[in-house]
């Protein structure tokens, strides 16, 4: 039995990657070391994927990104240096960076902006295929045109020929003996027109002679018999995430191809029941040329559980990369008839373990009116109005306020047992008072307490929930060398005792001026975390959410009256194609509505998103019956003021003014532009003045000037 695997994490597992980039961009790496370094860490991971699988793809390694590598290898954009390389990447001419499909990955969009395009093959400044003969690793055509931005519709039919000949031509010039080919973007729904092109398209790769192997993963493939007609030698397919619907269509397509089963899963850390899937790829095997393989790539998960400072019940129910490439290999020898090593891998997965009945009654218990406020809004509003006394254009800010080195520092040395907790308590203390003071000098409105005792919006909170695990060395790419370690819902989730609730009332306790309470929403935890499959993410959700309410009714009692539930990733999680969507924004809506189902009238709640299109989940979002909600609005502010007018919007919004992921200092009359041009949408009554997202990456020496500036344009709307 052929095994095969791909897109092992290139992180490295002491985040080499990120150190050997990071390194150099601050000048302590030179060049030579930074490419050797990422020459090393790519055989290291090539060794990784030798000790398991029999195959693999080559030239898997970026400096930054595939889709930016792929723009640049077809001339879509040119560097000469890797300082131009890394000039695309981040920065004031840095590409516009978006989600992955349905992951926390974020890819570079290369931008056609309308032009027809032109491709032409140019040597990229790091050679991902240099030297490489077998199973060359490429993204398809098809997902590399699909995910750009700015190519029309009508150039589309022959830009995805065109570019496809020349990919041909690049094949044969590097001398490949086999290709792997990437095409994820094949999941998602498309039109016949959209299937017409790939076949036409594709049909070139008949002039190959050599074996050119295609890979779907995420989710179903819609026609997926039209895939197997394809002038291909074998074809993935994503037998984990596929609602079942591949494993369908395979039953009726008959084809002497290779079937790259993904049984896997890429995406989530359970450990696979080796024996049992050992059982499908043997049914498969009497009618297809079956490779054992991953369902989607590999980097979604940390690199190994080496290392990992996990439960020990959970050690031995969860596979990380590493591990995924070991049940690849366990299943394979599984289906030769060799059980006894998958015998003993799955002997310690275990359902009954983390389970908690109270809240799984409590979850049971509930009735529509637990999704409902008892008020309606525009009561509501004229109740926090009362209670509030809020200026018109009100300011406030998203939540968290610079981490300098001296706060992340300090919070290590506690983590790691060098700082007793009183004194780190008196250090918090003492940066949320500096924090109320700032606040209160700008003459802001509405107050946060800045953050300072968090590291990650999900993590902290996971660290404080029954139920979910954190990873202690987990780490996952988040976008270029940005990290995040998503932490494990391993059971029912429970609230203990508040989380946040002393740091917001002392934060409360220094001032006159509301502070709000800042919270995590349920979907945005659960996206950001590997979650358990055998209990319905809608009840985690909710789950989560009443942990939330509860935490809501504390801060009340401790008198907070303004709460901030954010939910950055609730577009992220919608599932990619959208006949699914009504079924999930069911579940996501009414966690939210849970959450704030309790609250007082008079308790404004806030919600806040960012990376998100807002266009298509407009009809959505009203549903979730906030009061307030900010939104990311300086990469797409056209669009977004569209959406907004689209829909009937009653309640209050703040627009981002200011675009924190540059370090550029705005205006008083460039951060006046945007609310004009959004006080012809909005009414006046509704519009908050605030930044776009929270300042935990910014320094303090951009933020007071900015916000000087936010605070003095609501001054002058004020008097107009
Ligand atoms: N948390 C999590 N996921 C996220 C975000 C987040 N996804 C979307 C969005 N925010 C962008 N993602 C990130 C992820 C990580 C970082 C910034 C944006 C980041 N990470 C530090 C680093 O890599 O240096 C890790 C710092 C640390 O915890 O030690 O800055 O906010 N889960
Ligand atoms: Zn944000």
């Amino acid at each position: 039995m052929k095994t095969y695997a791909y897109g092992f994490p290139r992180l490295g597992k002491q985040r080499e990657f990120k150190k050997l980039i990071e390194g150099y961009w601050n000048g302590k790496v030179t060049e030579e070391e930074l490419r050797q370094g990422i020459r090393n860490l790519d055989e290291t991971r090539k060794s990784t994927y030798t000790r398991h699988v029999s195959s693999y793809p080559q030239g898997e390694m970026t400096l930054y990104d595939h889709m930016l590598d792929t723009a640049l290898l077809y001339g879509v954009y040119r560097a000469e240096t890797l300082e131009d390389y890394f000039r695309l990447c981040r920065g004031k001419e840095a590409l516009e960076m978006t989600k992955w499909f349905n992951t926390n990955y974020h890819y570079l969009v290369p931008d056609f902006e309308g032009k027809k395009p032109e491709f032409s093959i140019q040597t990229p400044v790091w050679d991902r295929h240099e030297g490489i003969e077998e199973n060359a690793y490429l993204i398809a055509p098809f997902t590399f045109l699909k995910l750009s931005k700015g190519l029309k519709r009508e150039y589309f039919g022959d830009a995805l020929k065109e570019l496809t000949a020349l990919t041909i031509s690049y094949i044969r010039e590097k001398g490949f003996k086999s290709v792997h080919l990437d095409d994820p973007a094949l999941v998602m729904e498309l039109t016949d027109e959209e299937w017409n092109w790939v076949k036409e398209a594709y049909a070139q790769f008949s002039d190959l002679n050599m074996p050119v192997n295609l890979f779907t993963y995420y989710d179903s493939v819609d026609r997926l018999s039209l895939l197997f007609e394809l002038p291909f030698a074998g074809i993935g397919v994503d037998l984990v995430h596929d609602r079942g619907e591949n494993l369908k269509q395979l039953g009726s397509i008959r084809t002497n191809k290779v079937l790259f089963a993904g049984v896997v899963d890429g995406r989530n850390v359970w450990r696979n029941n080796v024996l049992k899937t050992a059982e499908l790829v043997k049914k498969l095997s009497e009618k297809f040329n079956v490779v054992v393989t991953n369902a989607a790539p590999l980097f979604h998960l940390p690199v190994s559980l080496e290392g990992a400072t996990l439960p020990s019940e959970l050690l031995e129910k969860v596979a990380f990369a590493e591990e995924k490439l070991k049940e690849i290999n366990l299943i394979a020898k599984a289906v030769s008839g060799d059980e006894s090593e998958g015998r003993e891998w799955i002997s310690g997965i275990d359902l009954s373990f983390g389970l908690n009945e109270k809240v799984k009654e409590r979850v049971g218990a509930l009735s529509s009116e637990d999704f409902e406020r008892k008020v309606p809004y525009q009561e509501r509003k004229k109740l926090q109005q009362e209670v509030l006394r809020l200026p018109l254009f009100p300011t406030t800010t998203i939540g968290s306020f610079p981490q300098t080195e001296e706060v992340r520092r300090v919070r290590l040395l506690y983590r790691k047992g060098n700082l007793d907790a009183d004194s780190y308590e008196i250090f918090i203390k003492g940066e949320i008072a500096k924090a109320i003071e700032i606040q209160e000098e700008l003459g802001l409105d509405v107050f946060v307490h800045g953050e300072f005792e968090r590291t990650d919006m999900v993590e902290f909170f996971a660290e404080k929930l029954e139920g979910i695990a954190t990873t202690g060395n987990g780490w996952v790419i988040s976008y270029g060398t940005r990290c995040y370690r998503p932490p494990i819902i391993y059971g029912d989730v429970e609230r203990k005792e508040p989380m946040t609730v002393k740091e917001i009332a002392f934060a409360q306790s220094l001032t006159d001026k509301p502070v709000k309470g800042m919270l995590t929403g349920p979907v945005t935890i659960i996206a950001w975390s590997f979650v358990r499959e055998d209990i319905p993410t809608k009840e985690v959700a909710y789950q989560i959410a009443l942990a939330i309410k509860d935490e809501i009714k504390d801060y009340e009692d401790a008198g907070i009256k303004i709460v901030q539930i954010d939910e950055p990733a609730i577009r992220e999680k919608a599932p990619i194609k959208k006949r699914y969507w009504n079924e999930y924004f069911d579940w996501a809506i009414k966690s939210f509505r849970l959450c704030c189902s309790s609250a007082k009238p008079e308790t404004q709640i806030h919600t806040h998103m960012c990376y998100s299109e807002f266009g298509e989940i407009m009809d959505y979002i009203v549903e979730m019956d906030f009061d307030v909600i900010s939104i990311e609005a300086s990469r797409s502010k056209g669009d977004i003021i569209e959406a907004f007018e689209k829909v009937n919007f009653d309640r209050q919004i703040g627009l981002g003014v200011w675009d924190i992921h540059s370090p550029y200092v705005p205006s008083v009359e460039e951060m006046r532009e945007i609310v004009e041009r959004a006080l012809k949408v909005i009414p006046k009554e509704n519009f908050w003045i605030n930044p776009d997202c929270g300042l935990k990456t910014r320094r303090w020496e951009e933020v007071i000037p900015a916000l000087k500036n936010l605070v003095n344009l609501a001054k002058e709307l004020r008097n107009e």
